[in-house]
């Protein structure tokens, strides 16, 4: 079985990254303080995600705590820590953000950049209450625009201009996994220090795959295809093999699983809510940035018709059905969809 292998070197993001940034002479270094920036933000983040469970003794979020302190909820606090830390470094031209309706400006005063940040500060962010682990999502592009504040233009670019991507998983351990287009690379947090330490090298998705990933209590909403895939991956329709299901219903962890044990995550369209007739994940800033992640480490995303990162978006917050992993699985997907979805 291929598997990734697990990194004893002490090696940190800023070298990692600074290293990664050698094999271009002509780079700035931008795009590694960007990174860097948005890895900082993540252990920002994390420090506040694990204190999540004392909001009873120090004040439930919207509350005063003990001190007598408003308490912020820690999706706001994520996307107040992500802006923050980005708004004033010449580095972007424009952000955009799922906690926020339109595009992100930079502050006027402060230069424009010419890279692009969308995010997802706290994916999953409703599982909190019950100590499940949560994510931030994140994706940077080039400006399309030549100058000036960003446009929407800047921000609507399909999933293959990306430049790189990843997320922040704040579990057991707060791990940053992200790629630059060079591979995918896992980082875990040690407290004790505060650095970001190179822990999973050049991950790529194992063979022979473990898991399937899907709400599975949707299934009376699912069309013919999907309910006849998931049947194959369980095993029937003449498949070779069967695999488990894990579902924790946090993205981030998910499809963090995903990468680690081989398999496939999806969350489909399927004819539960008329007003959202495209599934549930958006495409921009969650599942773009997921498909340039698995794509790196060797598989494929898929609307379930095509090449996920080929979709031309249109609207900032848009949904998208997402089907992700090992590239077989995907594609076996897509098989089915065509075949009984007509
Ligand atoms: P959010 O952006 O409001 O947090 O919702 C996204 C989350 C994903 O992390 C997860 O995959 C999905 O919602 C779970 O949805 P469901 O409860 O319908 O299975
Ligand atoms: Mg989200």
């Amino acid at each position: 079985m291929a598997t990734t292998r697990v990194t004893s070197d002490v090696i940190t993001i800023e070298r990692h990254i600074l290293h990664a940034q050698e094999a271009f002479p002509d780079a700035s270094g931008t795009l590694t303080q960007l990174l860097y920036d948005i890895a900082l933000a993540g252990k920002l983040i994390a420090s506040r995600t694990t204190r999540a469970g004392l909001a009873d003794i120090l004040g439930a979020a919207g509350h005063e705590n003990v001190q007598g302190e408003q308490v912020q909820k820690l999706d706001l606090y994520a996307q107040q820590t992500l802006y923050q830390l980005n708004d004033h470094t010449g580095r972007l031209a424009v952000m955009a953000s799922e906690e926020e309706d339109d595009l992100i400006h930079i502050p006027k005063g402060y230069p424009t950049g010419k890279y692009v940040l969308l995010f997802d500060p706290l994916d999953g962010s409703s599982n909190i209450d019950f100590n499940v682990s949560v994510g931030t999502i994140f994706a940077i592009y080039k400006r399309k625009s030549a100058s000036g504040p960003g446009t929407h233009e800047d921000v609507l670019q399909k999933g293959a201009d990306i430049v790189a991507g990843g997320y922040m998983v704040y579990g057991s351990s707060t791990m940053l996994v992200y790629t630059a287009g060079h591979g995918v690379f896992g980082f875990t947090l040690d407290p004790s220090i505060g650095e970001f330490l190179l822990s999973h090298e050049n991950i790529r998705l194992p063979e022979p795959p473990k898991y399937y990933s899907v709400n599975q209590g949707y299934e009376k909403y699912w069309t013919e295809g999907l309910k006849r895939y998931t049947r194959w991956l369980q095993g029937e329709e003449g498949a070779a093999r069967s695999l488990s299901l894990r579902y924790i219903g946090s993205m981030v962890s998910d499809i963090h699983r995903t990468l680690l044990a081989g398999g496939v995550f999806y969350y489909p369209a399927d004819t539960r809510d008329p007003k959202k007739p495209s599934g549930k994940l958006r495409l921009l800033y969650e599942a773009n940035p997921m498909a340039y992640v698995i794509e790196q480490a060797g598989g494929y995303a898929s609307t379930g018709r095509g090449p996920l990162r080929e979709v031309e978006p249109t609207e900032l917050h848009q949904r998208t059905p997402l089907f992700l992993g090992n590239r077989d699985l995907v594609e076996k997907a897509e098989e089915y969809i065509a075949k009984y979805d007509i």
